[in-house]
């Protein structure tokens, strides 16, 4: 397998300004999966054109029904997918459960819903669809597992060639990995150990990867100070919507050892402020086997990945109080002049929508 040389089509983003694009989102219905799933609905460049999710940190039903209320609440008409492939390596249930409290929240349960709805097919199929149909390359965003991914260009070779770039959270570089389970060296992180085989198929494929690893998503924890932020918000959805899933998080330390970090969140940020991270281009593979496998390594004359390193943290703060909240607070660009934001919240009290 021929592999693309994702140099040429990255180019120097410290400064750019976003583009638009066509995204499909791959979610694993965390709280800060749902949260990139608001954020991405505030970008207006950004014409999304499906979510997948897949039940790797989540049962799939309730992040499922989430993921509708979500889009439902900021009036996006976007069709759903349900994956249904499973790991090697699943989840801690603990972890799975907070689905459950989130499309439980009283933000999203303004209205009945119809939690019914078959999802049909699943997302590994959908994906194709979805990739297929659009009228130009798409970007795929994976705050998950990349199982749905790998599945459709087993089976549908073509789609290849209309991924423009896949955005991915995963991997830990130079750093310890999260995994903390019997038999394993704690190496690896939690999206490429739930499947390492898929990462590899991924990182097999021509496509352009941009990966965002633990190196530079741990060191955006979510703190005290931005979770409440958003309560002088309180009454329009969207902030409340992102307070609450901020809140949700609280007590991952001290019930993990681990901060719970905006992972997925920053990840997202980056289709439309990617100047808040600095990139390196890495040559790496990921280990599929053994006491270390789904840990992601730097091997020269190994698969090209463009890899987040450095993270201006408090930018990525400002970034998700613009985009979530309704205030007019102004947007520092990358040379120091003060820009309009480029979309804030914009759904009212009691779900009155606009302005
Ligand atoms: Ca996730």
């Amino acid at each position: 397998m021929t592999r693309r040389d994702p140099t040429p089509a990255y180019g120097d983003v410290t400064g750019a300004a976003p583009r638009r694009r066509r995204v499909v989102f791959d979610h694993d219905g965390a709280p800060d999966d749902l949260l990139s799933l608001l954020l991405l609905t505030r970008y207006d460049h950004v014409d999304l054109r499906g979510v997948a999710v897949t039940p790797a940190d989540c049962l799939l039903e309730p992040a499922l029904s989430a993921t509708r209320k979500i889009l439902d609440l900021v009036g996006r008409d976007v069709p759903t997918a349900a994956g249904v492939l499973p790991g090697r390596n699943p989840f801690p249930l603990a972890w799975r459960i907070d689905a459950l409290r989130v499309d439980a929240l009283p933000v999203l349960n303004q209205k009945d819903h119809d939690t019914t709805r078959a999802d049909r097919p699943a997302a590994h199929e959908q994906l194709a669809t979805w990739l297929m149909r659009a009228p130009a390359p798409v970007t795929v965003l994976a705050t998950g597992p990349l199982t749905n991914l790998a599945r459709c260009l087993d089976d549908h070779p073509r789609i290849e060639s209309r991924i423009e770039e896949v955005v991915f959270m995963g991997g830990a570089l130079d750093v310890t990995g999260n995994v903390n389970q019997p038999g394993h060296d704690g190496t690896a992180e939690w999206n490429v150990f739930w499947d390492p085989g898929a990462v590899r198929r991924v990182f097999d494929a021509a496509v352009p990867i941009t990966m965002f690893p633990l190196d530079v998503t741990d060191r955006v924890p979510v703190t005290p100070d931005l979770a409440r932020a958003f309560g002088r918000h309180y009454g329009h959805p969207v902030s409340d919507l992102a307070g609450s899933l901020l809140a949700l998080t609280f007590g991952t330390l001290e019930t993990t050892s681990l901060p719970y970090c905006c992972w997925d969140s920053l990840t997202t940020s980056y289709l439309a402020e990617p100047g808040i991270c600095t990139f390196e281009t890495v040559h790496c593979d990921v280990i599929t086997r053994g006491e270390s496998q789904g840990r992601v390594v730097r091997r020269s004359g190994g698969r090209a990945v463009r890899c987040a390193r450095t993270v201006d943290s408090g930018r990525f703060h400002r970034h998700l109080l613009t985009m979530l909240t309704p205030g007019p607070t102004p947007v520092p660009t990358p040379g120091g002049r003060q820009a309009s934001p480029a979309r804030r919240a914009d759904v009212g009290p009691a779900g009155e929508r606009g302005g």
